[in-house]
């Protein structure tokens, strides 16, 4: 099969023959539908990441079963799933406590000395990112990875409810629990930021101010329902806040939905007193916070894949998707084959894209 492997990183993918392994007994082999082109991986392309070897980037993704190992009960062959990149164990502290975005993972991954998932065709392992790797035509993953979908939700569309879609809504209604009439600012306004403005609005918030340095992506906040926008180079974001929403001091709760160090500081600086900033971005530095407000009662807090429970969230979204309460059309801008990814990439920070998808056919 055919995939997208990265060498080193910084770096650029390159497309090529890789072999998968058939199922062990709790893995499932799929046929790949549809991934989307997340900024997470874009991450390892352009900042200096240690890889451990060569690696099969990708973790949005949704497919169809094509083979189940001897032990797996929860598919067959012919099921629509999307894949989860944090699996769950089931028997860790975690997993147990009703928060297995936090799980350990253990014995999900083959154990040292098993063959490996991915073989390059030089017969070298590859590297299986998440325990997933959806840069591919074929995926070989733990079933604990997988939920089953209705079939006729459309493959690009379930792509996006593998990462950005709930990353984004889940930090709104998972993580922050943000309550109805709470004011919320999203800084960065791809695809996992307007699906926190998304979230916003399905909590029933009463002001949504996107943030974001792209006109071009303040214009898509607002088709996914942003109330107002700020363009942070257009002058101070803070003040430009507080002139929007006068006398306030600030919003309830802020989301970082980029990771750098200065939407860090900004998500905290946008708060009022007893607001809670939301972090989902891996900064790319250390950042500092005016801990003197923390005696004001505000809080920062990182959120991890939206803290969903993917086999309950991940079916409530897309029904949500059904009953039109949920953008995910509007999310697919562009649907490219594998062999046009790093074109996909290049054109991420574009104004009018909103997510980039690889399809298959
Ligand atoms: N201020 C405000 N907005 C900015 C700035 C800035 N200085 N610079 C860029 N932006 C905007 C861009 O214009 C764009 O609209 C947006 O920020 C970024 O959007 P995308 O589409 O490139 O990124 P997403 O939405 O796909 O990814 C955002 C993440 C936060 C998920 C990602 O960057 C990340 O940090 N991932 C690591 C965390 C992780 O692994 N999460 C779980 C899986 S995703
Ligand atoms: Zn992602
Ligand atoms: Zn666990």
């Amino acid at each position: 099969m055919k995939a997208a492997v990265l060498h080193e990183s910084p770096g650029k993918l390159q497309i090529e023959d890789v072999r998968i392994d058939n199922p062990a007994p709790h893995e499932v082999l799929l046929r790949v539908g549809a991934t989307g082109l997340c900024h997470s991986d874009l991450h390892y392309l352009e900042r200096a990441y240690p890889l451990t070897g060569p690696t099969i980037l990708g973790h949005e993704g949704a497919g169809v079963v094509e083979a189940v190992g001897a032990e797996v009960t929860y598919v067959k062959p012919g099921d629509h799933v999307i894949s989860y990149p944090t699996a769950f164990c089931g028997q860790c502290e975690w997993c147990l406590s009703g928060r297995p975005t936090l799980c350990l993972q253990q014995g999900l991954t083959r154990a040292e000395g098993q063959p490996p998932r991915l073989t390059l065709s030089n017969g070298e392992p590859a590297i299986q990112f998440v325990g997933l790797s959806t840069f591919a035509e074929q995926m070989l993953v733990h079933e604990n990875a997988l939920v089953k979908i209705n079939p006729d939700i459309p493959m690009d569309r379930a792509a996006l409810v593998g990462c950005g879609v709930p990353t984004g809504v889940g930090a709104v209604i998972r993580t922050a629990r943000v309550p109805e009439g709470a004011t919320v600012a999203v800084i960065g306004c791809g695809g996992v930021g307007l699906n926190v403005i998304q979230g916003a609005v399905l909590a029933g918030a009463s002001r949504i101010v996107a943030v974001d340095i792209n006109d071009g992506k303040l214009e898509l906040a607002k088709q996914f329902g942003a109330t107002d926008t700020i363009n942070n180079t257009a002058g101070d974001a803070v003040q430009q806040l507080h002139d929007l929403i006068p006398g306030a001091g600030g919003v309830d709760y802020s989301f970082e939905a980029l990771g750098i160090k200065q939407t860090y500081e900004l998500a905290f600086a946008l708060l009022r007193r007893g607001g809670t900033a939301t972090a989902i971005g891996v900064p790319n530095g250390n950042f500092e916070l005016p801990m003197g407000e923390f005696l004001q009662e505000k809080k920062f807090q990182g959120s991890i894949m939206g803290s969903v429970q993917f086999r309950r969230d991940l079916p409530y979204l897309l029904d949500l998707y059904t009953k039109g309460r949920l953008k995910l059309d509007e999310l697919v801008s562009n649907r490219i084959p594998l062999a046009e990814i790093n074109e996909g990439y290049a054109a991420i920070g574009s104004g009018s894209i909103a997510r980039s998808v690889v399809v298959f056919d």
